[in-house]
């Protein structure tokens, strides 16, 4: 389909609890500030902007183990599903704006509320799916996946504020982009569950082009089911997008990392995007830091329809003298 009708509900959710530096929870204001509504709209995109969610201070939030906040980031997620839930009941595709990446727990299980059967495309440097029990750093960021995958669960223990978490993927219908730095007990996690990952060495072997081709047969194998595409902006290499809290070398490039976008907005499957990891804090001029949100702007226009060849309405008339 090429110019077809998208209709954008926007969620901030200003939240750095799932992880420990500053400033990722100024992500959606910045994003916005840089013009993404107005540009979805010159685009052709009906979109309503619901605001930014809010959370509670939570008192007292000591370690559980070594998992860190576990409190604030239980109950943040849990907003955050109901927020989302409610843009895909008003039939929006769902954007939330970052905010770190623990958030993927309440946007995919808010988004699974109202769609039940989704495919996961996780485009990151990292695979995000640490338990509890295996995380090297105890930051929740680096673990969403671990408390969202049917097949993980027995090896959940309880945290306090977790229990609304119901596991709601399959790892079949998972798909990693753009991996380069994964630690060993999530590469025995992801070899354990057969789990479909495009590192960045595939990338590099096969093309990005080929990569989103067999992304696509993969997930649409037996049914085709909504799409969440929960894009870390860490994925992208840090020459283009260095203002994030965990950069690593060797990333997609901004086109690699736009043609994905493109690809998967050409399905017709995109149902929420997260859109996160965008940390002003961590730019040390104000070069990195626009090339980081420009970047995440550019990515959100990928997702609806924005064409680098260019877009003109079916009901273009050229003008006549
Ligand atoms: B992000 C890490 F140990 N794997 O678990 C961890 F290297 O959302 C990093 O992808 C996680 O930015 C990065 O803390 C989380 C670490
Ligand atoms: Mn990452
Ligand atoms: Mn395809
Ligand atoms: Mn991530």
């Amino acid at each position: 389909k090429r110019s077809h009708h998208h209709s954008v509900g926007i969620i901030g959710a200003p939240f750095s609890k799932g992880q420990p530096r500053d400033g990722v929870e100024k992500g959606p204001d910045l994003i916005r500030a840089a013009g993404l509504v107005e540009k979805l709209k010159a685009q052709g995109c009906a979109v309503k902007d619901y605001g930014n969610v809010t959370f509670e201070e939570v008192a007292n939030d000591e370690p559980i183990g070594n998992v860190k906040r576990p409190r604030a980031v239980g109950s943040a997620n849990q907003r955050l599903s109901t927020a989302v839930h409610a843009v895909k009941n008003d039939g929006h595709t769902c954007v939330m704006l970052g905010g770190d990446h623990s958030l993927a727990i309440g946007s995919i299980l808010g988004h699974a509320a109202a769609k039940k059967d989704l495919s996961v495309v996780w485009v990151d440097a990292h695979a995000d799916i640490n338990t509890p029990l295996t995380s090297p750093t105890g930051n929740i960021h680096g673990q969403p996946m671990s408390y969202l995958i049917h097949e993980l669960q027995s090896k959940i223990p309880v945290l306090p504020n977790f229990s609304w978490i119901k596991p709601c993927v399959s790892a079949k219908d998972i798909v990693y982009i753009g991996l380069r730095d994964v630690d060993p007990e999530e590469h025995h996690i992801l070899k354990l569950l057969g789990i479909k990952v495009y590192s960045m060495t595939e990338v590099d072997r096969l093309g990005i082009a080929k990569v989103m081709e067999e992304t696509c047969d993969y997930i649409f194998s037996k049914v085709k089911k909504p799409i969440h595409l929960s894009y870390d902006i860490d994925a992208l290499d840090p020459s283009i997008s260095p203002a994030t809290g965990t950069p690593v070398v060797g990333g997609l490039t901004y086109r690699e990392g736009i043609y994905i976008t493109e690809h998967i907005c050409q399905t017709g499957l995109l149902s929420a995007v997260d859109m996160v990891e965008v940390n002003p804090k961590r730019g040390r001029t104000d070069g990195e830091i626009s090339s980081t949100v420009n970047a995440a702007v550019d990515l959100i226009r990928g997702c609806f329809g924005k064409l680098r060849e260019g877009n003109h309405p079916a009901d273009y008339k050229m003008p006549l003298p």
